[in-house]
């Protein structure tokens, strides 16, 4: 083990990570961006794309998803893409400058007739030199093995919420079957992403228990996207929102998540995912000031609008930052057994 991972705890209690929250709000920033500099270059913020190869139809009922067939969202259902279209997209995203592509399937769990096209999918992206990351669901130990065997480089499935929030927000399953995918990927050597969602009507209780999840598991997700919710009319907690505005997440208390999962998770990449798009660019700021340090880039997510290339481009020249280039410090190439730091880390260090 380096002396960087001695560094990292999988032990955090509850009462510590409310105790986190509770720092008067400079302070918690100070302590973030302090913890961000230890293992990552502050000025430096990874670019990611992402593409709906499979929308809509999802037999799931998650409440805030415009994919989900329970919603009355206008999203339509769409088949699998076909492999070419996929790449071209993986092309598109690479001339603009993204290091990551990531494809979403709105299933609740990838059928074994899909298998034989996704693995093409993750094997092609992956020969146009990006990295490739998926998320279809839930995952087999079976399957996992067979995209890890494709080479997929990471696999998002996020915790969402905390557990005692979680059926408010999802019936048609639970969130230990969310935590069994994340052994399945772990144990096949992907890397993982998991984050979750703020501002669905949970609690700051329900925001320590889902930074504590991640933050307690084995390893911690080498990615941890955190999402502000998009309201989507037609969806349960996008007409929640609409009925009462109050219950749209204060930005400051945003920002207070995206640097409790930095304090809690410093090795980890911070991706600020949904919600952008609608987020002020003084926000943005504080939340990579807090410690997150990647981005989804162009103008759509994969149903939902985001900010886009042009409007990025122009947030990174004001706040003087640049496109990732290294490593990610958690990656493992090939699978992990632990004491996965690179050299990038290492050096990031000074
Ligand atoms: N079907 C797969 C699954 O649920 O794992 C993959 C796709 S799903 C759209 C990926 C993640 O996007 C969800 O877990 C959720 O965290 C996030 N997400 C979906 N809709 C969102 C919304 N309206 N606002 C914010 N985040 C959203
Ligand atoms: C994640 O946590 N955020 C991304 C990614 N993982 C797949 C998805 C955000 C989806 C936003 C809603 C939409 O585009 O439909
Ligand atoms: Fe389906 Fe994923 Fe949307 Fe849930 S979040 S309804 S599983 S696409």
């Amino acid at each position: 083990m380096t002396g960087l991972e001695a560094s990292i705890r999988t032990d955090w209690t509850r009462e510590e990570i409310a105790a986190l929250f509770d720092l008067p709000f400079t302070e918690l920033l100070f302590r973030a961006a302090s913890v961000h500099r230890q293992h990552h270059r502050a000025d430096e913020v990874q670019l990611c794309t992402l593409l709906s190869i499979k929308t809509g139809g999802c037999p799931e009922d998650c409440g805030y998803c415009s994919q989900s067939a329970s919603a009355d969202s206008g999203v339509e259902a769409t088949k699998l893409m076909d492999v070419r279209a996929v790449l071209q997209g993986a092309a598109q995203a690479k001339d603009a400058g993204s290091q990551r592509f990531c494809m979403g399937a709105a299933w609740r769990n990838p059928k074994e007739r899909d298998m034989p096209k996704i693995v093409e999918i993750v094997k092609g992206v992956r020969a146009m030199g990006m990295e490739t990351c998926m998320t279809l669901g839930m995952l087999t130990p079976d399957q996992a093995a067979q995209l890890a065997e494709a080479g997929l480089d990471y696999y998002n499935h996020n915790v969402d919420t905390g557990p005692e929030y979680y059926d408010r927000v999802i019936t048609t399953r639970n969130y230990q079957d969310r935590l069994d995918t994340l052994e399945n990927v772990r144990n096949a050597g992907i890397n993982v992403c998991s984050g979750g969602i703020v501002g669905m009507g949970e609690t700051r209780a329900d925001r320590v228990g889902f930074v504590h999840t991640l933050a307690t598991l084995e390893r911690h997700p080498e990615s941890v996207p955190v999402n502000a919710l998009v309201p989507v009319k037609g969806t349960p907690l996008g007409d929640m929102l609409a009925d009462t505005p109050l219950a749209k997440i204060d930005d400051i208390e945003f920002v207070r998540t995206v640097a409790v999962a930095r304090i809690c998770m410093p090795m980890s990449m911070v991706r600020l995912s949904a919600g952008r798009e609608s987020m002020s660019n003084a926000t943005q700021a504080l939340c990579f000031m807090a410690g997150a340090n990647s981005i989804f880039t162009g103008d759509k997510l994969l149903t939902a609008p985001n900010a886009g290339d042009d409007s990025d481009a122009a947030l990174f020249a004001r706040l003087g930052l640049k496109p990732m280039e290294g490593e990610e410090p958690m990656r493992a190439v090939g699978g992990c057994s632990g004491g996965c730091a690179t050299k990038e880390a290492q050096a990031a260090l000074g």
